[in-house]
């Protein structure tokens, strides 16, 4: 071996790898080239280098400078190498996982209130505006909540008006009325009370167009000193013209419920025929729309209290038939059906 063959070599080595280099497609690629070509025992450098032993020792550091310069461009090669490699990479992967910020989002299903909790909701915007604070009660009573602290007695015929259905355990019975909540609101609160009770009830009922065995109430409750019929009155005139139009006629009528004394019903000009008279309203021109009263005193002292310094009023309105009057539907059974065909013309 000669000078000249061994710097011919060499500048061969350095020709063959920095295409190859260039070439390599990823990191795998110049990690096998980096061994093949600078690798310590089989590399080709290496491979080289062992032939300086049998030049001469004048020629020998001539070799190490052309040595080190092809090592160095090999080196540098593969350095770039890798970073081009990275960067395609790193493209490549920012290419994949590119996300189209423009793209429109998937629909949402949108839903929307069942008629009842729309329509509860709007009663209890009226009377909110009054004042009224919505409260709940549970749904299992027991006889003395549901009755007797409401001045209806066992054995009193007042209750036929509420064909119950009772529990199996301690003596529980589903609540008739959302009545018992407002006895609990009475031990809650002090006067001056404004209470407003929403909520699911039940009744033993052949059940009809106009009849299910559950169904929802809201009942109003004011005490306060001084609080009368007039109070009653002005309120829920409030209360129609906010719910069935400025204009609409109302009327008190006598009535009769064992919490409260005296007893009215309320009724609106027919919301059909505008008081003509039409089957609808009876031909009467009128619609009743709730029952009322002054609390009996009884239930004051069931509530703790004082009936000589307090009075208070109370009202009760089923929700359905509100709910059926303000939208025209003419079956309660369709509110618990659970058809969507329902529910999608209140979106
Ligand atoms: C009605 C009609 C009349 C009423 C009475 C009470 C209570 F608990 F204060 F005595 N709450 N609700 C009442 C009065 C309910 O529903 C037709």
């Amino acid at each position: 071996m000669d000078l000249a063959t061994l710097t011919s070599q060499l500048r061969a080595l350095g020709e063959e790898a920095l295409p190859k280099i260039a070439a390599a497609p990823d990191l795998a690629a110049l990690a096998e080239l980096d061994v093949a070509y600078l690798g310590r025992k089989g590399g080709a450098l290496s491979g080289l280098m062992r032939g300086i032993g049998q030049l001469p020792a004048d020629d020998r550091p001539r070799v190490g400078v052309a040595v080190n310069e092809v090592r160095e461009a090999v080196e540098g090669a593969l350095a770039s190498a890798r970073q081009r490699t990275a960067q395609a990479a790193l493209a490549a992967r920012l290419a994949a996982e590119a996300v189209d910020v423009t793209t429109p989002g998937r629909p949402i299903a949108r839903g929307s209130l069942h008629p009842i909790s729309e329509t509860i909701s709007r009663i209890a915007e009226i009377f909110g505006q009054f004042g009224f604070v919505t409260y709940e009660g549970p749904e299992v009573e027991s006889d003395a909540t549901n009755f007797q602290m409401l001045n209806i007695p066992p054995d009193h015929p007042a209750r036929d008006l509420w064909d119950t259905m009772y529990v199996d355990i301690d003596g529980g019975l589903l609540r008739t009325h959302t009545s018992p909540g407002q006895i609990r609101v009475m031990h809650a609160e002090r006067p001056p009370i404004r209470a407003l009770l929403p909520g699911r009830c039940f009744r033993y009922e052949a059940v009809d167009a106009s009849h299910a065995s559950e169904f929802f109430q809201v009942e109003g409750l004011m005490v306060d000193e001084g609080t009368n019929l007039a109070d009653l009155r002005g309120l829920l005139d409030e209360f129609a013209h906010a719910m069935f139009g400025a204009g609409r006629a109302t009327r008190f009528r006598p009535g009769y419920y064992p919490f409260t004394e005296p007893s009215v019903a309320f009724d609106v000009g027919c919301l059909v025929c505008g008081g003509m008279g039409c089957p609808a309203c009876g031909r009467t021109g009128w619609m009743t729309i709730l029952g009322a009263g002054m609390v009996h005193p009884v239930v004051l002292q069931h509530g703790g209290i004082d009936p000589e310094r307090y009075q208070g009023f109370a009202f009760g309105m089923g929700v359905e038939r509100i709910a059926m009057l303000r939208h025209g539907i003419g079956d309660v059974r369709i509110f618990l059906d659970n058809d969507l065909r329902l529910l999608e013309q209140f979106r």
